[in-house]
């Protein structure tokens, strides 16, 4: 027989046969090339250092006293759920069937007894370069996970402010509309509208007003007490509040600390015709969700409110 070269990749690799003259061959050739051996004499024993060793490869007799290869093939892959571990068949049974079974079963390939050391290191090999292949998979799967994931986020904040954006206000919204419709709760929407934020831009500059615009999404995050409460961009100087659980009165109570948070900040306006500092305006729609109750009807009427608001006077909140 010619030499065989040591593997550069050690494996370990259980060798499963009832034999001892077979398992003491095998494990020589083996451990020879370089890698490290463990002995099964039986399946329940197989089993057993499989699932405790996790080798990286099974040398897997057909024929033994009780439950046989087949059998300890499909235990194996039941055994590692999303895992694969290479298996291959050592077997004397050479009629077709025995290798249609072996392939059935679950084995990666099937070989005949006896096996020259040339043809079980060349498969060793090929089964090295698939796994090896499989884990480059792997990892390429779950990087790609981890980068959707990241996508998700993003596209659902809004970059000027870091609150949510629209999209993910709106899907916000639809949710905690079947959530209080199912648990019949009260739900309110608010949206907000900076007052004469056209001027302010025109008088301050536009990144001065992007800067008020992440100021004001600062104090409206800091108006969420509740960890239930959320605010969102809505787009240009609009905000909007999803407030689950909360009634007509304690939606006002919260339009109320809000505006008295925007008062506090005294954020100055260069050129309002109305104030000194930043003032919101606000509509606000409570309802307890029925069957006709849509995301769109809130906002509409949200968005009434919120006309009737700035029609008369600005800065103040109607519902
Ligand atoms: P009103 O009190 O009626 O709401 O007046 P307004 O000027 O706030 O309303 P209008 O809708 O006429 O103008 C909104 C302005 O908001 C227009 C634009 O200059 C400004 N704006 C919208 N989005 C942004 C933004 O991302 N950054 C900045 N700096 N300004 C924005
Ligand atoms: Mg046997
Ligand atoms: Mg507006
Ligand atoms: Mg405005
Ligand atoms: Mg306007």
């Amino acid at each position: 027989m010619q030499a065989m070269p040591t593997t550069p990749n050690p494996l370990t690799i259980l060798i499963v046969d009832d034999q001892s003259a077979t398992r003491v061959a095998l494990t020589a050739e083996l451990d020879r090339a370089g890698h490290r051996v463990l002995e099964a004499d039986s399946a329940e024993w197989a089993l057993e250092l499989f699932r405790r060793y996790r080798p990286d490869l099974v040398l897997l007799d057909v024929e033994m006293p009780g439950h046989d290869g087949y059998w300890t093939c499909r235990e194996m892959r039941a055994a590692e759920p999303g895992g694969w571990t290479p298996i291959i068949f050592l077997s004397q049974f050479k009629q077709d069937e025995d290798v249609w079974k072996g392939i059935e079963s679950g084995g990666d390939d099937y070989l005949v007894k006896p096996v020259s050391a040339m043809i079980l290191h060349a498969k060793l090999r090929a089964m090295q370069r698939l796994a090896q292949m499989r884990g480059r998979l792997v990892q390429m799967s779950e990087e790609l996970r981890a980068a959707n994931a990241q996508l998700e986020e993003l596209s659902s904040i809004d970059a000027l402010t870091g609150l949510m954006n629209r999209r993910a206000l709106d899907a916000r919204l639809q949710q905690e509309l079947d959530l209080a419709r199912r648990d019949g709760k009260p739900l309110t929407l608010m949206l907000c509208d900076v007052d004469h934020f056209k001027r302010y831009n025109d008088a301050a500059g536009h990144v001065a007003g992007d800067a008020c615009l992440r100021r004001l999404g600062q104090l409206l995050k800091e108006t969420c007490r509740r960890p239930s409460d959320c605010a969102g961009r809505y787009g240009g100087e609009e905000f909007a509040l999803v407030l689950p659980n909360t009634p007509r009165s304690g939606a006002m109570t919260y339009a109320r600390a809000l505006m008295r948070t925007v008062q506090l900040a005294a954020i100055p306006h260069p050129d309002s015709p109305t104030d000194s500092t930043i003032t919101l305006s606000g509509g606000i729609t409570t309802c307890l969700p029925d069957d006709s109750t849509s995301a769109e009807g809130l906002i509409i009427r949200a968005d009434d409110a919120l006309y009737n608001a700035k029609s008369t006077g600005r800065n103040r909140f109607f519902s």
